[in-house]
C-alpha cells in the first residue's frame, strides 16, 4: 500500500456507481481504491479497477464543433449566448431549456440550475435524475417533508435483515454488496432479494422472491397489514412521530386481506411470502435497500412509500442497523437533487410551492426573475422539444437519444429542432450526432468539484492530468454564456471552490427547516476546499464534521414535525401484455458496463462479460417465436424496434425477457432498448416506467454470419447487423445479414478497400470466405471470415494473435485462412472473472477438479482475488456444482 500513497497519487473519487468510492489517480495513469475513503477502504470494483484502461484520448471530443466543423471557443460561445438570447426574446424564457444529469459535478450543476431558474427565469432544466432517482425523490417528500436519505453505510454493516428490492446491487453498486456479504459472513445478517429476475444479486441472496413484474406495492402492502394483524406495530412511534396511520393501514388491508392474496397477486409461494414477513416482523434491525425495478414504474412513487410506510410504522428508522435506504445510481445522483436539479425543485432542497422558498432564493442570488413554477419533466421536456415549443435546447453530460424511453421519437426531437447544443466528453454519441454545436467537455482526472453519494457524503472529485486540447469544465462554459446573456455579476466564479462556497452559503440561508444544510462549509478557504475530507451532510453552520444518521429523533422537516404514512393502493403497469405484445421487457445493466458505453465499452476486459446487445429470452418463449441461442431476435414493441443476440436463460419467468441498456448505435445499432421502451411515466415523479413494456420477438432471418478484426474503428453502415467491440490491438465487427453468404462477402470486402498484402481462401459452394490483409512487414491489419449462420468458430484465439503485433509466419497465415487454430483451443465460455479472463469453463473444470468454495477457485485460477466483483457468480457456480459450501440459493424458508 505505501506505493499507492507516494505524493504523486491524487485523492479522488470514482466517476461511476453512487457508491461513491475513493480511488487515487496518479500520472502514469495508474488508479487504485483509496484506503482511506469511508465508502470503499480501498477497494474498487471492475469497472473502477479499469478506470485507468479509460483515459486514452482516441474517441475525446477535443474542440468546440459548430455544424461538423472545428471552431474557436469564442465562436462556439457567442453563437450559444445568441441563439439562446434570440429564442427568449421571441419566444419567452420558456422556449429554452437545459438537460443536465447526474454525472456532472455539483459546482457544474449549481451554475446550470441558477442560470435556468435564476436568470433565464423558466424551471426548464430536468436531469437524467428523472430516469433515475425522482421516484426516491418525490416518496422522500412526501414521507419525510424533504428528500431525506436517513441511512449510512454502517447501517449495512449493522443490520440483521437486509432487503434488496428491484436492486442488483451484487453488479450495479458491488462495494456495498461487498460490504453486505462481508457482514453475512462476519455476523450472519441474512439478505432477501425481491426482483422477477434471478438477478446476480437474487443468486446471492439467502431468500429470493421472484415477484411479478410491477407488484412490489402489494407485496408492502401485504407487509403492512401482517404486521397490524400479529401486533408487531410500534404504536408509541407511530403516535409520537407519524400521521396518516389509519388510512395507510386501511388501504394495505384492502389490497391485501390475507397472505395468500399477496402470494397470488405477486406471484409467489405462500411459503415464501410468509418468510419474508416473519422475517421482517422478528427482526428490529432492518435496512430495506432499493433502487430501479422501484423508481422506474408507473407507480415508482408509490412503491417507495409502500416500503417506507412499513419502516415507519415499525420505528425501524433513525438508528443503527435500519431504515429505507434508497441507493442512488450516478456519481453524483445525490448532488444534483442538493442544488436542485430537476425542474419541480428549486435549490438547496427547496420547491416551488412556498412563496418563502421563493423569496430566500431569490433574495440569495438576487434573481432578477426568478422561475415561479416548476418545468417541464425529461419526457415532457422532449416531447416539447419534438413539438417545436422548446427552440433551443442545451443537453450536458447525457445521451437522452439512446437513455430516453420512445426513444426514436427523442432522436427525430433532437433532430428536427431550431438549435440543440451538447457538450461532452466523447466525439461520438447518439445524441451528439444530432447537435448544432459540440462544446468539449473536461473528464474525469482532468476535472475538479465535488459529488455526493448514497450516504450523503461530499468527496472531492480532484484532477491529475492536464486539460486535453480545448476542453473545459462544464461550470466554465455555463459561466461563460450566462456573461454573455448579461448576467456576469452573478456568475463571476474563478473556480469550482467559489460556487461550492456559494452553495453551502444558500444551503444555511434563512434556514428554519430543512436538513440539507452545508452551511459549514460556506467559509471553506480555497486550501481548506483543496483539502476537503469526505464528509455527510448536515454540516450547519460553525461545524466542520458530519452526520452519519438522520432522522433519529422521531422528528422530521415537515410543519408539524411528523412523517407522514402514505395510503398507496397496488394498480397494474401502465401497458399490459397482449396478444400482439405477449411478452414483459424488463432492461438494466450488466456488471462491466456503464450506461451508453462511452467509457467501459472501450477497455476489451470489460467487454469480455458479453460483446453484443443481448436479450435474455425463457426456453419457452424462445421456442414460441422461432429462436435458439445464438439467433438474432426483433423486439418490437408499440413504440418502436430493439434488436440482439439470444441467450436462453430460466432466471425470468416464461413471460419475461431482460435487455441491457447499454448498447448505443456507436457500438449496434438497435443494440438500445430504448426505442421499444414505453413512455409512460409515474403520475408523481415524473419518472417513466423503463422496467415495463410489453414486446414481441421475432427471428431475424440470416444468410450468413461474419467476423472481422481491424486496426481501424469503422461503421459498417451497409450491413444489416453489425456490433464492434474493441479487443486487444483493435477492434471485432460481428457481422450479419439476410442475403447469400456471397452478398455477405462483397459487402464485408468493401470495407476492407483495395489493399495489396491479401490472402483469400473462397468456396463459394460452401458459402466460405476468409481473408486476411496485412502491411508491408508482414503484421496484420484486417482479418475477415464468412460463414453460414451459426458455423463461425470460436474467435478467442485469433484475437490472441491479433493482439500480437509481430509479422505473421506461415504457419500463422495457413490457420487464419483454415479458420483453425494451430494449437489446441479451450473454449473459455462467458467471462465471469474480468479482471483476469476465466470464463464459465474454466470455474466448472475447477469446481469438478475439487475447489469447494471461493477460495479455492481463487487459488486455482486466480478468478475473484483482483476486485471481487465476480465472487456472487463464483458462488453461483459453486452453489450449482456437486458438494459446494458456500450458500447461494434460498435457504431460510420456515421449516
Ligand atoms: N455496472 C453498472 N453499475 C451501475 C450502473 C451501470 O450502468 N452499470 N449505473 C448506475 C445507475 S445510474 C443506477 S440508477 C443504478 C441502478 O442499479 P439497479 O437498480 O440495481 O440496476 P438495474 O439493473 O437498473 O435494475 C435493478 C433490478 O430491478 C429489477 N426489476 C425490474 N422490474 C421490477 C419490479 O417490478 N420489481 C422489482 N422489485 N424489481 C424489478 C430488474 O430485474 C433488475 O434486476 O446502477 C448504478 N450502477
Ligand atoms: N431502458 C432503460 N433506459 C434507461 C435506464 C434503464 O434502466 N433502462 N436507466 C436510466 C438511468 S437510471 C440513467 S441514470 C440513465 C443514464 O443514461 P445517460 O446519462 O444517457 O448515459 P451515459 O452514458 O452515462 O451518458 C453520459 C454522457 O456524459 C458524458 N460525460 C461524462 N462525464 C461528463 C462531464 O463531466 N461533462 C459532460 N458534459 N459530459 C460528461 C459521457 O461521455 C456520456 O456521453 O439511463 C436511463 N435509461
Ligand atoms: S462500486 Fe465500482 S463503480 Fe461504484 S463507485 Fe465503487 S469502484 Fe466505482
Ligand atoms: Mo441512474
Amino acid at each position: 500500500m505505501t506505493a499507492l500513497t507516494t505524493p504523486a497519487l491524487v485523492r479522488t473519487t470514482c466517476p461511476y456507481c453512487g457508491t461513491g468510492c475513493g480511488v487515487l489517480g496518479g500520472p502514469s495513469p495508474v488508479t487504485a481504491g483509496d484506503p482511506g475513503h469511508p465508502a470503499n477502504h480501498g477497494r474498487v470494483c471492475t469497472k473502477g479497477s479499469a478506470l485507468g484502461e479509460t483515459l486514452s484520448l482516441e474517441n475525446r471530443l477535443l474542440h468546440p464543433m459548430v455544424k461538423g466543423e472545428r471552431t474557436g471557443w469564442e465562436t462556439a460561445l457567442d453563437l450559444v449566448a445568441a441563439r439562446f438570447r434570440a429564442a427568449i426574446e421571441t419566444h419567452g424564457p420558456e422556449s429554452v431549456a437545459f438537460y443536465a444529469s447526474g454525472q456532472l459535478l455539483t459546482e457544474d450543476y449549481y451554475v446550470a440550475n441558477k442560470l435556468m431558474k435564476g436568470f433565464i427565469g423558466a424551471a426548464n432544466i430536468d436531469t437524467n435524475s428523472r430516469l433515475c432517482m425522482a421516484s426516491s425523490v418525490a416518496g422522500h417528500v412526501r414521507a419525510f417533508g424533504e428528500d431525506i436519505v436517513p441511512c449510512c453505510y454502517e447501517d449495512l454493516d449493522e443490520a440483521d435483515l437486509v432487503i434488496l428490492v428491484g436492486s442488483n446491487a451484487a453488479w450495479c453498486h458491488p462495494i456495498l454488496f461487498r460490504r453486505l456479504t462481508d457482514a453475512r459472513a462476519r455476523r450472519g445478517t441474512r439478505l432477501v432479494a425481491i426482483d422477477p429476475r434471478r438477478s446476480a444479486t437474487a443468486s446471492d441472496c439467502d431468500l429470493f422472491l421472484p415477484i411479478h413484474p410491477g407488484t412490489d406495492v402489494l407485496l408492502f402492502n401485504g407487509l403492512l397489514a401482517h404486521l397490524a394483524r400479529i401486533g408487531a406495530l410500534d404504536k408509541a412511534y407511530l403516535e409520537r412521530s407519524t400521521a396518516g396511520f389509519p388510512a395507510t393501514l386501511a388501504a394495505a388491508q384492502q389490497d391485501a386481506p390475507d397472505v395468500e392474496t399477496v402470494a397470488r397477486g405477486c406471484g409467489l409461494e405462500v411459503a415464501l411470502v410468509e418468510a419474508f414477513y416473519a422475517a421482517f416482523a422478528a427482526t428490529r434491525r432492518v435496512v430495506t435497500v432499493y433502487s430501479q425495478g422501484v423508481n422506474q414504474s408507473s407507480h415508482g412513487t408509490d412503491k417507495v412509500n409502500a416500503i417506507i410506510n412499513c419502516h415507519l410504522a415499525t420505528g425501524r428508522i433513525g438508528a443503527p442497523g435500519m431504515g429505507p435506504f434508497s441507493f442512488t445510481g450516478q456519481p453524483n445522483a445525490m448532488g444534483g437533487r442538493e442544488v436542485g436539479g430537476l425542474a419541480n425543485q428549486l435549490a438547496a432542497h427547496a420547491g416551488f410551492t412556498e412563496a418563502a422558498d421563493l423569496d430566500r432564493v431569490r433574495d440569495f442570488w438576487r434573481a432578477p426573475r426568478l422561475a415561479e413554477r416548476p418545468g417541464l419533466k425529461a419526457v415532457e421536456l422532449f416531447n416539447a422539444l419534438g413539438e417545436g415549443r422548446i427552440r433551443a435546447l442545451w443537453v450536458m453530460g447525457t445521451n437522452p437519444a439512446a437513455s430516453l424511453p420512445d426513444a426514436a421519437r427523442v432522436r427525430a426531437a433532437l433532430e428536427s429542432c431550431d438549435f440543440l447544443v451538447v457538450s461532452d466528453c466523447v466525439a461520438g454519441t447518439d445524441t451528439a450526432r444530432h447537435a448544432d454545436v459540440l462544446l468539449p467537455a473536461a473528464a474525469w482526472g482532468e476535472k475538479a468539484g465535488t459529488v455526493t453519494n448514497s450516504e450523503r457524503r461530499i468527496s472531492r472529485q480532484r484532477a491529475f492530468m492536464p486539460l486535453p486540447g480545448e476542453a473545459r469544465p462544464d461550470w466554465w462554459m455555463l459561466t461563460q454564456v450566462a456573461r454573455r446573456l448579461g448576467h456576469g455579476a452573478a456568475f463571476a466564479y474563478d473556480s469550482p471552490a467559489d460556487i461550492f462556497r456559494e452553495h453551502a452559503a444558500l444551503s444555511g440561508f434563512r434556514n428554519e427547516r430543512r436538513l440539507f444544510d452545508i452551511s459549514g462549509l460556506a467559509d471553506l478557504s480555497d486550501a481548506d476546499y483543496e483539502a476537503l475530507d469526505p464528509v455527510q451532510w448536515p454540516v450547519p453552520a460553525g461545524q466542520r464534521a458530519g452526520t452519519a444518521r438522520l432522522l433519529t429523533q422521531g422528528r422530521f422537516p415537515t410543519p408539524d414535525g411528523r412523517a407522514r404514512l402514505v395510503p398507496v393502493r397496488q394498480a397494474a403497469p401502465a401497458h399490459a401484455p397482449s396478444t400482439a405484445a405477449p411478452l414483459v421487457l424488463n432492461t438494466g445493466r450488466l456488471r462491466d458496463q456503464w450506461h451508453t458505453m462511452t467509457r467501459t465499452g472501450e477497455v476489451p476486459r470489460l467487454m469480455a462479460q458479453a460483446a453484443e446487445a443481448f436479450v435474455a429470452v425463457h426456453p419457452l418463449d424462445a421456442a414460441a417465436a422461432g429462436l435458439r441461442e445464438g439467433d438474432i431476435a426483433d423486439i418490437t414493441s408499440a413504440w418502436g424496434r430493439a434488436r440482439g443476440r439470444v441467450r436462453l436463460s430460466d432466471d425470468l419467468s416464461a413471460g419475461q425477457i431482460f435487455m441491457p441498456m447499454h448498447w448505443t448505435d456507436e457500438a449496434m445499432p438497435f443494440g438500445s432498448p430504448g426505442r421499444a421502451v414505453n413512455p409512460d411515466c409515474d403520475a408523481v415523479s415524473g419518472q417513466p416506467e423503463l422496467k415495463h413494456t410489453p414486446v414481441r420477438l421475432s427471428p431475424v432471418p440470416l444468410g450468413w454470419e461474419g467476423l472481422l478484426l481491424s486496426r481501424r474503428r469503422l461503421r459498417p453502415e451497409n450491413i444489416d447487423y453489425w456490433a464492434r467491440t474493441p479487443i486487444e490491438g483493435g477492434h471485432a465487427y460481428r457481422l450479419a445479414g439476410s442475403g447469400a453468404a456471397e452478398d455477405g462477402m462483397e459487402r464485408a470486402l468493401h470495407l476492407l478497400g483495395d489493399d495489396a498484402g491479401r490472402a483469400e481462401l473462397r468456396d463459394q459452394r460452401r458459402g466460405i470466405f476468409r481473408c486476411a490483409i496485412t502491411d508491408d512487414a508482414g503484421r496484420m491489419l484486417d482479418y475477415l471470415m464468412i460463414a453460414a449462420p451459426g458455423a463461425l468458430p470460436d474467435p478467442d484465439w485469433l484475437f490472441t494473435m491479433f493482439a500480437s503485433t509481430g509479422p505473421l509466419d506461415s504457419q500463422m497465415r495457413r490457420s487464419l485462412l483454415a479458420a483453425r487454430s494451430s494449437g489446441p483451443v479451450v473454449a473459455a465460455g462467458e467471462i465471469v472473472c474480468s479482471c483476469f479472463g476465466i470464463g464459465s469453463e474454466a470455474i466448472r473444470q475447477a469446481i469438478s477438479d475439487g475447489a469447494r468454495d471461493t477460495a479455492a477457485l481463487g487459488a486455482a485460477l486466480k478468478c475473484g482475488t483482483n476486485c471481487g466483483s465476480c465472487l456472487p457468480e463464483l458462488r453461483r457456480f459453486i452453489a450449482a456444482g456437486e458438494g459446494g459450501r458456500e450458500r447461494a440459493m434460498p435457504c431460510f424458508l420456515p421449516s
